[in-house]
C-alpha cells in the first residue's frame, strides 16, 4: 500500500503506489516506478502547482481553449483547435522540477540552517513526449516578433482567487527570445491530450529549460522586452545564497544542467552479476557519456546507451553489466553532455535548492549476499 496521503481528486486517476503524495500539489514519481523505462508514462508522471489547478471543465472542449498571443506584429486569440491546422511538430523533453534533489542540499545543512520545499529526491522529473505546434509557426503567422522583443512570456490559465495581488500568485515565467526555435505550443502528452494535472488543453513547452518555465494552461504568450515582474519570476526561482532573498538580479532557472540517476538495482539482493542502469540528460544539450562507479566513486566504468535516441532535449537510458560479489556496494553514476559539462560531486548549497545535479547525492547503497 502506498505510503503517506492519498491521490487528490485531480489525480485520482494515477498510479499510487508508484507515487509519493509530498502534498496535494507536490506528488513525486518512486524511483523504482522510473523502471527501465525510456517514456514516463502520465500515470506516473510528478505533479508540481505553484497554484490549485483550474477546474477539470477548462478541457471539456480542448479546441475552444483560447491563448492570446501579444507582442507581434498582429496580436490576437487563437483557439486550440486553430494552432492544430497551422503546424505539428513532437519532442521529447525532460520535464524536470527546479527543485528536482533538493533533499540532497537539506541533508548537508548546518543545524540553525533552513530551506523551505519540497524535499524530491530524483523522482520530480520524467521523460514525455510532447505534440503541438512550433509558437515561431505561430509568431510568424501573427506578423512576427516586435522589434524591441527579448523574452517569451507565458502565463498559467489559472483563477486568481479574490483579494491577492494577481503579481504575487499567477504563473507567470520569461525565457528568453532564443529559445524561439524550440519552444511549442503543446495539446498531447505520450500522444493523448494533455490531462488538467499536466497543463491540458494547452502547454508551453520549454524544451531543456527546468519544469516551471513549462506553464501549463497557458492562456497568454506574450514577445516582451522585459522579464516579468510576477512574483515566480522575479522574487522565485533564482540562484542566491541561503539565508539570502531572490531578487531580479540573481541567475533565473532556466537551462537545466547534465544530470544522471541509477534506476536499478535499488534492493539488496544476491551478489552476482547484474545490470546496473538509469538515465541520463543534458538539459539543453544531448547528453554524451555516462560512467558508473559500484565503490562510491573510487573507480569509474563507461556505461552504454541503450535503446533509441530520442533527441538531445530527452533522457537516455544507460546500462553497465557488472559482477558485484558480497557485501556493501555504493553505486552512483555521473554523465558528461555534448558541451563538456560534467557532474560533479557535489553542488553549492543554494537558497531555493534549485539545479542539484551533483552525483553523489542519489547514490544507492546496496547490501549483497
Ligand atoms: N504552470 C502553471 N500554470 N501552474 C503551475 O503551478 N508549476 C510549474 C510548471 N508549470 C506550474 C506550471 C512547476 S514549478 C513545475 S515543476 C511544472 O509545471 C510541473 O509540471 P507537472 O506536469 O510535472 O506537474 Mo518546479 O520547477
Amino acid at each position: 500500500a502506498p505510503a503517506g496521503n492519498p491521490l487528490p481528486g485531480y489525480v485520482s486517476w494515477k498510479d499510487a503506489e508508484a507515487l509519493i503524495v509530498h502534498s496535494n500539489q507536490t506528488i513525486e514519481t518512486r524511483r523504482a516506478a522510473f523502471g527501465t523505462g525510456l517514456i514516463t508514462d502520465e500515470s506516473v508522471l510528478y505533479v508540481r502547482n505553484n497554484v490549485s489547478p483550474p477546474p477539470e471543465s477548462i478541457v471539456a472542449d480542448r479546441d475552444a481553449w483560447a491563448v492570446e498571443i501579444k507582442g507581434v506584429t498582429r496580436p490576437g486569440t487563437i483557439t486550440v483547435g486553430a494552432l492544430k491546422r497551422l503546424g505539428l511538430v513532437t519532442v521529447a523533453t525532460v520535464l524536470q522540477c527546479s527543485g528536482n534533489g533538493r533533499k540532497y542540499f537539506q541533508d548537508t545543512l548546518e543545524p540553525g540552517q533552513k530551506m523551505s520545499g519540497t524535499a524530491w529526491t530524483v523522482g520530480a522529473a520524467g521523460c514525455v513526449l510532447w505534440t503541438g505546434v512550433p509558437l515561431r509557426t505561430v509568431i510568424e503567422a501573427m506578423g512576427g516578433p516586435v522589434a524591441d522583443a527579448k523574452f517569451i512570456t507565458g502565463t498559467g490559465g489559472e483563477e486568481i482567487p479574490q483579494g491577492l495581488k494577481p503579481k504575487d500568485i499567477m504563473v507567470e515565467r520569461s525565457v528568453p527570445l532564443a529559445t524561439l526555435d524550440t519552444v511549442i505550443l503543446a495539446w498531447a502528452l505520450n500522444g493523448k491530450p494533455i490531462s488538467l494535472a499536466h497543463g491540458g488543453p494547452l502547454r508551453m513547452i520549454v524544451p531543456g529549460y527546468s519544469g516551471v518555465n513549462n506553464i501549463k494552461y497557458v492562456k497568454t504568450v506574450a514577445l516582451t522586452a522585459t522579464e516579468t515582474d510576477a512574483k515566480i519570476q522575479a522574487a522565485s526561482y533564482r540562484i542566491h545564497k541561503l539565508g539570502e532573498k531572490a531578487a531580479p538580479n540573481q541567475p533565473p532557472v532556466w537551462e537545466q544542467p547534465v544530470r544522471s540517476w541509477i534506476t536499478a538495482p535499488l534492493k539488496d539482493g544476491r551478489a552476482g552479476p547484474m545490470v546496473i542502469a538509469g538515465v541520463a540528460f543534458g538539459g539543453v544539450n544531448a547528453v554524451a557519456g555516462v560512467e558508473v562507479s559500484a565503490d562510491g566513486g573510487a573507480t569509474w566504468h563507461k556505461a552504454d546507451f541503450v535503446g533509441p535516441d530520442l533527441g538531445r532535449f530527452a533522457w537516455r537510458l544507460f546500462a553497465l553489466p557488472i559482477e558485484l560479489p558480497e557485501g556493501t556496494h555504493v553505486l552512483v553514476s555521473r554523465a558528461r553532455d555534448t558541451a563538456g559539462n560534467i557532474q560533479p560531486e557535489d553542488v553549492p548549497v543554494n537558497g531555493g535548492g534549485y539545479s542539484h545535479n551533483g552525483w553523489r547525492g542519489p547514490a544507492v547503497t546496496l547490501n549483497l549476499a
